[in-house]
């Protein structure tokens, strides 16, 4: 299949890409990215002769419905992505989650082409530390932030168009990713540059928050199966049952990098920050026969912090930046 993957110079993207290729040479790859402070053409690097890549807007509307006609399916990553972002300006957020979106969904329409839209487990908004639930395709949506406000926006346009238009599309709701190419304004890369740097890590609050971490090729092939085996108008959530607070894992990234369990900052809380998400995959897991396969996330853990020490040249340039950024909102 001709697959056109948005935001595919971004951290999830570029890792679909890199699977793809790998995995299965079967389908070609077109990535139409923003290149915005997100984007960076240095992901694609191992595979740009093999890949056609557009420099260009989801929102553009010509541009989207040229490059939608020629394709089989939209892989739709493409988004502004960070809640802290979307703390201080949320106005880009609405641009590209909605109306980006709303232009890809109505070139799909036009053109009877497939689409599968990436989202997150943040629609549903967060769950009590001591609740035994955990979020299905049946969580009322209750989403907290502007960022996840947006993608519960999309998502549901998506919903729209299944049901109003009768477009073939599939949805996905992922946990937390983590790995490499991932942009060190994120939690565990600023904490693991933050060290390689020199520079104490910083914990929002007391680091109780809890995330559910999945490594982003697990998320990457739960995406490719859906794409082979789902069915039309569903959504499928994607978790490994990878539960930590935030405190247990900067603990491990300070061990892991040989620093005392107490060179880390306190820092200003998230506004809204979030208590816990978790994922229930059994449906994934049942219908489609998806299990992840980094099932010890230490391992996982290491690996990654072994590809940024590896990879300064891919990441120095955009640290300085995003902790002025941070120091300036006391974070
Ligand atoms: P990212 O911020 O690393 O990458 C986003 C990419 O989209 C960048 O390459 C950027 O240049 C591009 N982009 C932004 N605006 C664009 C526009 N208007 N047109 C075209 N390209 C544009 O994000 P990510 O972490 O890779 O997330 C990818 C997707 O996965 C998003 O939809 C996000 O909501 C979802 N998601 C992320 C996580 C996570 O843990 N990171 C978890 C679940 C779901
Ligand atoms: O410096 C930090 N210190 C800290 O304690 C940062 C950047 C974050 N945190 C906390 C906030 C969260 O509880 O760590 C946790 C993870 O933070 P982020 O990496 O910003 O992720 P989160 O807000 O949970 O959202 C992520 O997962 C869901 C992605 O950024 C979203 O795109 C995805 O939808």
């Amino acid at each position: 299949m001709r697959l056109l993957v948005t935001g595919g110079a971004g951290f999830i993207g570029a890792n679909f890409v890199h699977q793809t290729l790998r995995e299965h040479p079967e389908h070609s790859v077109t990535v139409l990215d923003a290149l915005t402070y997100a984007g960076n053409e240095a992901s694609l690097a191992p595979v740009r002769g093999d890949i056609e890549f557009v420099h260009g807007s989801v929102a553009d509307a010509d541009l989207v419905d040229q490059l939608v006609a020629r394709h089989d399916v939209v892989l739709h990553f493409a988004a502004e992505s960070h809640n802290d972002n979307s703390l201080r300006d949320p106005s880009p957020f609405l641009q590209t989650n909605l109306v980006g979106t709303f232009t890809i969904l109505e070139a799909v329409r036009r053109h009877g082409v497939r689409l599968h839209h990436i989202s997150t487990d943040e629609v549903y908004g967060d769950l009590e530390l001591d609740d035994p639930a955990k979020f299905t395709d049946q969580t009322p949506y209750n989403p907290s932030s502007p960022y996840s406000a947006t993608k519960a926006g999309s998502d549901l346009l998506v919903r729209a168009w299944v049901r109003s238009f009768g477009i073939h599309a599939t949805i996905s709701n992922c946990s937390n990713n983590y790995g490499p190419y991932q942009h060190v304004e994120k939690f565990i890369p600023r904490q693991i540059t933050n060290v390689l740097s020199g520079l104490r890590p910083k914990l929002y609050g007391a680091g109780e928050n809890v995330r559910d971490w999945i490594h982003v090729d697990d998320h990457n092939a739960a995406v490719h199966l859906i794409l082979e085996r789902g069915r039309a108008g569903e959504t499928y959530l994607i978790g490994a049952d990878g539960e930590k607070n935030n405190r247990e894992v900067l603990g491990l990234i300070l061990e892991l990098t040989g620093q005392p369990a107490d060179a880390f900052d306190s820092v200003t809380d998230r506004a809204g920050h979030d208590l816990r998400y978790a994922i229930d995959a059994g449906k994934l897991r049942a219908e489609l026969g998806w299990t992840p396969r980094y099932t010890d996330f230490r391992d996982g853990l290491a690996a990654t912090i072994d590809w940024y020490r590896e990879n300064e040249s891919w990441w120095r340039p955009l640290k300085g930046a995003v902790e002025a950024q941070y120091a300036a909102a006391g974070q």
